[in-house]
């Protein structure tokens, strides 16, 4: 499959004859999940955005962001995040052939993440302070320089995520009524309403956030955002407005979700539907379970990245390995006991 921008091209802002630097990213599985739509009582599709090339949803984006830096003439680009942005500009940056530069939230991005950023060559800033800081320095240090922002305050980061929402439709001939998603810096639901809009369809959109870092549900920014799922440990969110009139504007809502109740979900879609996720990820599951879908009857769920970003927390969280003697009956103790 091409990447996004050939595949969409009449509904990007993309030429004929413009960069493309693409890994190709998008066209990622929509999968039915049978246990989980028992459990919430309507039928729930996966979208499984962990397929894309870096491993997250953030690929759509950036194929988008970093093409038209290159065809801005940009030689460098700079992201804050907490760490698949990093690792997504990171991959980006390579194939275009420009330097990269990421800013994390020292000791609070998982460790797939920070391997892949340093794995593509960028320049790994660990910033004593949190991703809102990151971004209101990178935001500054752009402003003084000629380097290109690719956070998802850049327009062309929500172009390319908003084709996410036109292969769900796609896949489901249109008959969709809600989406269940994470929302950290808010740029993923932004980009998901657009594309609905721009498909002529309107799916009551459900955010969900961690409660430890829930500024759009207390309508207040959160100072010290805490919580397992460091992708989304983000306390003020840039796309807060437009967040916030996606889910109003579509009949949704904004609920949070408890760390408890997204490691449940992050093991039951590991071990009843055999989709390892991220944490982050999970919240939307989490957020499904627990708030429900109003009366929606058809849900599309967005599994933002993948599992294996995050293996100290699943090891953290899964059950232990038996060790065994390397003899016959050990092993069948070990395999039938
Ligand atoms: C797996 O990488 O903000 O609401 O800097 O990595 O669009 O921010 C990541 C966000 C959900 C929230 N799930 O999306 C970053 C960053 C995963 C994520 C979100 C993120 P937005």
């Amino acid at each position: 499959m091409p990447g996004i921008i050939e595949r969409y091209r009449q509904r990007l802002p993309f030429a004929h004859g413009d960069p493309v630097v693409s890994l190709g990213e998008g066209s990622t599985p929509l999968v039915l999940a049978p246990r989980l739509s028992e459990r919430a009582g309507v039928e729930v599709w996966l979208k499984l955005e962990g397929a894309n090339p870096t491993g997250s949803f953030k690929d759509r984006g950036m194929t988008c962001a970093v093409s038209a830096a290159v065809r801005e003439g940009a030689e460098a680009i700079v992201c804050a995040s907490t760490g698949n942005t990093a690792a997504s500009a990171a991959a980006y940056a390579a194939r275009a052939g420009l330097r990269g530069a990421v800013i994390v939230p020292e000791g609070k991005i998982a460790t797939g993440k920070l391997a892949q950023a340093l794995m593509h060559g960028a320049r790994v800033i660990a910033l004593r302070g949190n991703f809102d800081e990151a971004l209101a320095l990178v935001r500054e240090l752009t402003a003084r320089h000629p380097i290109a922002l690719v956070n998802s305050v850049n327009d062309f980061r929500i172009e390319g995520q908003k084709t996410a929402a036109f292969e769900v439709l796609e896949a489901l001939d249109g008959e969709l009524d809600a989406l269940c998603i994470p929302v950290g810096n808010a740029g993923n639901i932004t980009a998901y309403w657009k594309g609905f809009k721009e498909a002529g369809v309107r799916p009551r959109l459900f955010g969900f956030q961690a409660a430890g870092a829930a500024p759009l549900v207390h309508g207040a920014p959160v100072e010290h955002p805490e919580t397992v799922a460091s992708a989304i440990r983000i306390g003020n969110p840039a796309r807060w407005e437009e967040a916030m009139d996606a889910m109003t504007a579509s009949g949704g809502a904004v609920a949070s979700v408890t760390d408890a109740q997204i490691l449940e979900a992050y093991r039951f879609l590991a071990a009843g539907e055999g989709i390892f996720c991220e944490p982050a990820s999970a919240a939307g599951i989490a957020g499904l379970l627990a708030h429900g879908a109003g009366d929606a009857r058809r849900i599309a769920c967005v599994l933002t990245g993948h599992g294996l970003k995050d293996p100290q927390t699943a090891l953290e969280h899964a059950g232990a390995v038996v060790p065994c003697a390397p003899e016959l009956e050990a092993i069948e103790r070990a395999v039938l006991g």
